[in-house]
């Protein structure tokens, strides 16, 4: 049985708020990055303080201990998503530049002039500018699937805009706005039928969701460290060991060769073709301990409480009048997110409102401009909920919430 309270009790920064040291004292912006319980943070001071050396360089012990960690923590990755191998696991500093990888490496060579890229209008700017520019500079049409009221992409719709001539599927499984989450399996199998490869934004979905490349049938996968429990810095790109192969390296330099003349080089094999120069193995070590700490709380505990979480505070804002909730009128279509509007008050005033009363969220367009555009405003408040909050900091949201429009001078 898993005490919740214990399990605050191992993220140190919520003692510090407890014992008021830092403020706010509700944390409800998580879509924007998590917590880190204190095994990660521990993790990453080990690595410092025990092992440190240039991984992947040195013979001596300090260096094969460093390195060691760094591929052990691969392998995590290799099972936590279940990869086929750790050579399908590269580490990069974060999803957005998991998606450049692809969109340099991949794009640029695969996709020629005439040639589509599909991308759907829930995307974050770091799944979508990559793709502007890779249809910018090889002349090739960028189209959108757009979502539907309750922020669900319809498989039929999807299917039409698959064409032959579309090269690239770039999507997220869970929206960073809205929380929906897209059937990816189906979408991956539409764009093979196609011809086309999936390149899939994982950044939402890992904190809530278990992830499988193997049974979603994914080209490459895309997620931060930061966002599930793990340090900044730290991310991963998934993709095919076949694809991978014949994709050149997106940065070059030290590390991922084999040997290199005046003129030429010829590459390191994977995962280091793509892991130019001294990697992060303190981030990479914190994330294999941000996993186990997952793989010991369980995707299911996380996920009932997520879904009671959010549940309480969908309700809590649709009884509160001149409330906008966008999305789905289902919790269990939020994935933690809720995202919102008060009649006449600035989205930004609503959190300042909430900010006075020791709660924070995010205000203003999360990095989805064309989503917002498309739900016709230009900003909006969210809420983002992760399994560690409690119904105390719900309650005292949605109290606060309730008092926005009087605080600002538009009565009840
Ligand atoms: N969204 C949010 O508050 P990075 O910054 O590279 O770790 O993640 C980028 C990113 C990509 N895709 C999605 C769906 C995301 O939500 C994010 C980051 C944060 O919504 C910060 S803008």
């Amino acid at each position: 049985m898993i005490d919740i309270n214990e399990i605050r009790k191992e993220f140190p920064i919520f003692e510090n708020m407890k014992s008021k040291t830092v403020l706010p004292f509700a944390y409800l912006d998580n879509a924007a990055t998590s917590q880190r319980p204190k095994c990660v943070i521990d993790a990453e001071m080990e690595l410092y303080e025990k092992h440190n050396a240039n991984p992947l360089r040195g013979s001596y012990p300090l260096s094969i201990e460093a390195t060691d960690i760094y591929e052990n923590a691969r392998k995590s990755l290799r099972d936590f998503i279940n990869a086929a191998s750790e050579r399908e696991v590269i580490f990069t500093r974060n999803t957005s530049e998991s998606i450049n990888l692809v969109a340099y490496s991949y794009g640029l060579k695969n996709v020629n002039e005439g040639d589509e890229v599909l991308v759907s209008i829930l995307e974050h700017h770091s799944n979508l500018l990559p793709w502007q520019m890779v249809t910018r500079e090889r002349n090739a049409k960028l189209k959108f699937i757009d979502c539907e009221n309750d922020g669900s992409i319809d498989l039929n719709k999807i299917e039409e805009l698959i064409t032959d001539k579309t090269k690239i599927v770039a999507i997220t499984q869970v929206s960073n706005v809205l929380g929906v989450v897209n059937p990816i399996k189906e979408i991956a199998e539409l764009a093979h039928k196609k011809g086309a490869v999936i390149v899939v934004d994982g950044a939402q979905s890992t904190p809530h969701l278990k992830i499988d490349v193997k049974a979603l049938d994914v080209d490459f996968f895309a997620f931060s460290g930061h966002k599930m429990f793990g340090p900044m810095g730290i991310g991963v790109l998934y993709g095919r060991e076949e694809l991978l192969d014949k994709m050149p390296p997106f940065l070059s330099g030290g590390e991922m060769i084999e040997s290199v003349t005046r003129t030429g080089a010829v590459y390191a094999e994977l995962p280091h073709k793509f892991e130019a120069g001294t990697v992060n193995a303190a981030g990479a070590a914190g994330l294999d301990a941000a996993i186990s700490f997952m793989n010991r709380i369980g995707y299911d505990y996380m996920q009932e409480r997520e879904l009671m979480l959010t549940k309480r505070g969908l309700e809590g804002l649709l009884k509160i009048p001149h409330i906008t909730v966008y999305g789905s009128d289902k919790a269990e279509n939020h994935t933690g997110i809720l995202t919102f509007k008060v009649d006449d008050v600035h989205p930004h005033d609503v959190s300042e409102v909430l900010i006075a009363d020791g709660i924070a969220v995010r205000a203003g367009h999360h990095c989805a401009q064309p989503l917002l555009n498309h739900l016709g405003v230009n900003s909006t408040t969210r809420a983002s909920l992760m399994f560690y909050n409690t119904e105390e900091e719900v309650d005292k949201f949605l109290e606060s919430m309730a008092t926005v429009r009087e605080r600002m001078g538009y009565g009840k």
